[in-house]
C-alpha cells in the first residue's frame, strides 16, 4: 500500500512532520500485523498436524486413550503448544501425561528455559514470580502488581540494605520502567528531566528520600542505554485483535462528508480499529484514544449515537488515520467521530469500554495505590 506523497497540500513543515510519523507508525503496524498473521497461521497449522496425529495415533474406537500413543517429544510438544494457547491447561496436560512433574522446581525450569513457549504466556503463568527481562509482563494490573511484589521481595532479600522496604524497590522499580519509555519512546515527548525523576520518588523509603546519588546514577545509566523487553514470538496480534476489549458493528459518520458506513470496530491497547469487514487483514482506519473523550449524542437521523471528541482542542482534527478511496494511508479528517450503536444498551456498552481503556493506566494506579500504603503507614 503506498503512502501519499507528502508536500502536496499546503500544510505546515511541523504538521507535515507529524502526518509523516503517523504513516511511519501505521506502515510499522502494518508489517507487524502481517509477520504476527503469517506466524499465527503456522501456529494454527502445527496444531492442525499434531491433532490429525493424534487423531491417527488414538485409532477409531478409542477415545479414552487419546494421546497414549504419542511419544514422549510429540506430548512436550503438544504441551507446549497448549501452554502458548492456554498456560494453565498446558502445564496441566504436561503433568498429567507424564513429561513434567508437578515438582515446582521442575515446572519453574521448563518455563525458565522457555524452549517453545511463549514470553507472553509465560508472564501470565507466573503472574509473580520471575522477573521483567525473561518474558513481557502481563497486561492485568493484578498480575503486574504481583510479579512487581514478587520482583521487590526477592531484590530486598538478594540486596538487604539497599532500601528500607520492599515497597519502595516496587515504586522504584516501576518509576524506572516509566522513566525508560519517557525518554526513549520516540511518541513521548516531554521527557522526564532528572528533577521530576527525583520529585516523582520522593518519600517513598519508608517516608525518607533515596540518596540523590543512587537516583543519579539510575537517571544516566537509563538515559544513555535503554533496557528494552524481549521481542514477543508472536502472540501480541493475537493479544491485539483475537482478544480485544470490545469488538462489533457499528455506523460510523465520515469526516468531511457526511455519509454512514456500517463498519467493523475492534477496540483494544488504547485505540480504536475500524474494518470494512470482520475478516479483513487490514483496518480502513486507527482512532488513538489518547488525549480524547467520549460522550452520548444525538443526532437527528441515527438513534443511539456516542461522539469521540478532543476535549482539549475544540474544532481541530483528531490524530487518527485512514484508508482513502485509492488505498494510500492519509490523515484523518475528523473533528469529532460520530458513532450509532444498535441499541441504547450497545451504546453505553461502548462508551463504558472507551471510557475504561482511555483511562486505564495501571502503572499508575499501582504506584498511587503503593504511595498511599506507604503514607499511611508514616
Ligand atoms: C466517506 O464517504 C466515508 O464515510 C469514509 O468512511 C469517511 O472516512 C470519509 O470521510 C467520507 O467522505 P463516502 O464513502 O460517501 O465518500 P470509511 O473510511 O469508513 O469508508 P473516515 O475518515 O470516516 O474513515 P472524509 O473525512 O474522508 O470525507
Amino acid at each position: 500500500m503506498d503512502f501519499c506523497p507528502a508536500g502536496s497540500t499546503d500544510l505546515s513543515e511541523a504538521e507535515e512532520a507529524e502526518i509523516e510519523t503517523i504513516r511511519q507508525h501505521r506502515q510499522e503496524l502494518l508489517e507487524d500485523i502481517k509477520k504476527l498473521k503469517e506466524e499465527i497461521a503456522e501456529v494454527f497449522a502445527e496444531i492442525e498436524c499434531f491433532q490429525n496425529a493424534e487423531k491417527r495415533k488414538e485409532g477409531d474406537n478409542n477415545p479414552g486413550e487419546q494421546t497414549s500413543k504419542l511419544s514422549q517429544t510429540d506430548k512436550l510438544s503438544l504441551g507446549r503448544k497448549k501452554f502458548n494457547m492456554d498456560p494453565a491447561k498446558g502445564i496441566q496436560y504436561l503433568i498429567e501425561h507424564q513429561v513434567l512433574s508437578s515438582d515446582l522446581q521442575e515446572i519453574a525450569k521448563f518455563l525458565h528455559k522457555g524452549e517453545g513457549l511463549n514470553k507472553t504466556a509465560i508472564g501470565d503463568y507466573l503472574g509473580g514470580r520471575q522477573f521483567l527481562w525473561s518474558f513481557r509482563l502481563p497486561g492485568e494490573a493484578q498480575k503486574i502488581d504481583r510479579m512487581m511484589e514478587a520482583f521487590a521481595n526477592w531484590y530486598c532479600k538478594c540486596n538487604p540494605g539497599v532500601f528500607q522496604s520492599t515497597d519502595t524497590c516496587y515504586i522504584l522499580s516501576f518509576s524506572i520502567i516509566m522513566l525508560n519509555t519517557s525518554l526513549h519512546n520516540p511518541n513521548v515527548k516531554d521527557k522526564t528531566p532528572f528533577e521530576r525523576f527525583v520529585s516523582i520518588n520522593r518519600g517513598i523509603d519508608n517516608g525518607g528520600d533515596l540518596p540523590e546519588e543512587l537516583l543519579k546514577n539510575l537517571f544516566e545509566s537509563i538515559k544513555n542505554e535503554p533496557f528494552s523487553i524481549p521481542e514477543d514470538d508472536g502472540n501480541d496480534l493475537t493479544h491485539t485483535f483475537f482478544n480485544p476489549n470490545r469488538e462489533g458493528w457499528l455506523l460510523k459518520l465520515g469526516g468531511r462528508v457526511k455519509t454512514w458506513k456500517r463498519r467493523w470496530f475492534i477496540l483494544t491497547d488504547n485505540c480504536l480499529y475500524y474494518f470494512e469487514y470482520t475478516t479483513d487483514k487490514e483496518p480502513l482506519g486507527i482512532i488513538p484514544l489518547e488525549n480524547l473523550s467520549v460522550r452520548k449524542v444525538d443526532d437527528p437521523k441515527k438513534p443511539n449515537c456516542f461522539e469521540l471528541f478532543n476535549p482539549k482542542c475544540k474544532g481541530q482534527k483528531i490524530k487518527a488515520c485512514k484508508t482513502d478511496g485509492d488505498g494510500k494511508v492519509v490523515e484523518g479528517k475528523h473533528q469529532s467521530y460520530k458513532i450509532s450503536a444498535a441499541t441504547p444498551a450497545e451504546r453505553d456498552e461502548w462508551i463504558e469500554a472507551i471510557r475504561t481503556s482511555i483511562t486505564q493506566d495501571p502503572f499508575y494506579d499501582l504506584v498511587s495505590a503503593r504511595k498511599k500504603k506507604i503514607a499511611s503507614k508514616n
